[in-house]
């Protein structure tokens, strides 16, 4: 881990000196860091806690029963792979969000509340109500970062988003209509290029992006164990489905962002 932690923070933001002089910057460097170490942990190695609860082709959905002080908050953890786009790719959909209402279905408005650097947003977000539950928001800084494989110098580069909710004074939770739900969610990607032959130029058809996300929501207040947990199931392979394709598609004639 202290070597992971080396590499990961010589490699961190693009723009430093502006990130490292936020007063953010010390937990999101630390939860970025944890995220990315918890993503990177397999199924197989986790002593069977993970529940297998959705599957379809190559997309596998596990997720863990856990309630805290009678709310539902069942992590997550999904696996993807998808051809024809990179990591990189797959990232900045994901964070840009000129993007995000093309693909989120959960989401009604999004707003950007500071620019802390341009690989560091601090967002909030008002979700669609379910009934009879109340209205949720969400206010969360999301950071995309690069990082070189420090598990095998030769393998393939890691890029990776993290959302992490956050508190901020002069958006005080729980005053208006929303009740505000607690978020922790990390993208991860690894892009693996089959070689093409004979030195010709890699094209998308030799791109395979393997993705893992791994979320906990805590919806923030009381709602339905019942109707929440029927939510999950539908709307987690719902989300990675229409995320994917919609990157695939956007990416399929543009030139491929390694
Ligand atoms: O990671 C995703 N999106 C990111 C960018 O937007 C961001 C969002 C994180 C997850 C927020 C969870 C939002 C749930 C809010 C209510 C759902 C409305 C459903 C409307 C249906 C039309 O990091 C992709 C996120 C994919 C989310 C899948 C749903 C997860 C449900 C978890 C339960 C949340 C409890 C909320 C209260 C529900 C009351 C019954």
């Amino acid at each position: 881990l202290k070597k992971q932690h080396s590499v990961i923070a010589a490699s961190s933001t693009t723009n430093n000196t502006v990130a490292s002089a936020h007063h953010l910057w010390p937990e999101i460097d630390r939860v970025t860091m944890e995220q990315m170490h918890y993503a990177r942990m397999s199924v197989e190695d986790s002593g069977g806690v993970w529940q297998l609860f959705a599957e379809e082709g190559e997309m596998k959905m596990y997720r863990r029963e856990e309630e805290v002080g009678g709310m539902v908050i069942d992590p997550l953890r999904a696996c993807h792979v998808v051809k024809g786009v990179t990591g990189h790719e797959v990232c900045e959909y994901f964070f840009n969000p000129q993007y995000r209402l093309e693909w989120e279905a959960t989401v009604e408005t999004t707003t950007v509340l500071e620019k802390i650097a341009d690989d560091i947003l601090l967002f909030l977000q008002v979700h669609k109500r379910i009934w009879p539950a109340s209205q949720r928001d969400a206010v969360f800084w999301s950071h995309m970062r690069h990082v070189p494989d420090d598990k095998d110098q030769d393998g393939p580069p890691i890029w990776v988003v993290v959302n992490n909710s956050v508190d901020i004074p002069d958006l005080p939770a729980n005053t208006g209509k929303c009740v505000r739900l607690l978020l922790t969610v990390c993208l991860m990607c690894q892009t693996f290029i089959d070689p093409p032959k004979d030195g010709a130029k890699v094209t998308r058809n030799d791109l395979t992006c393997k993705i893992t996300y791994c979320s906990v929501v805590n919806p923030g207040g009381w709602a339905p164990p019942a109707v929440l947990r029927a939510v999950y199931k539908r709307e987690y392979p719902k989300f990675l489905k229409r995320f994917t394709n919609y990157v695939i598609d956007q990416c399929q004639d543009k030139p491929i962002l390694f």
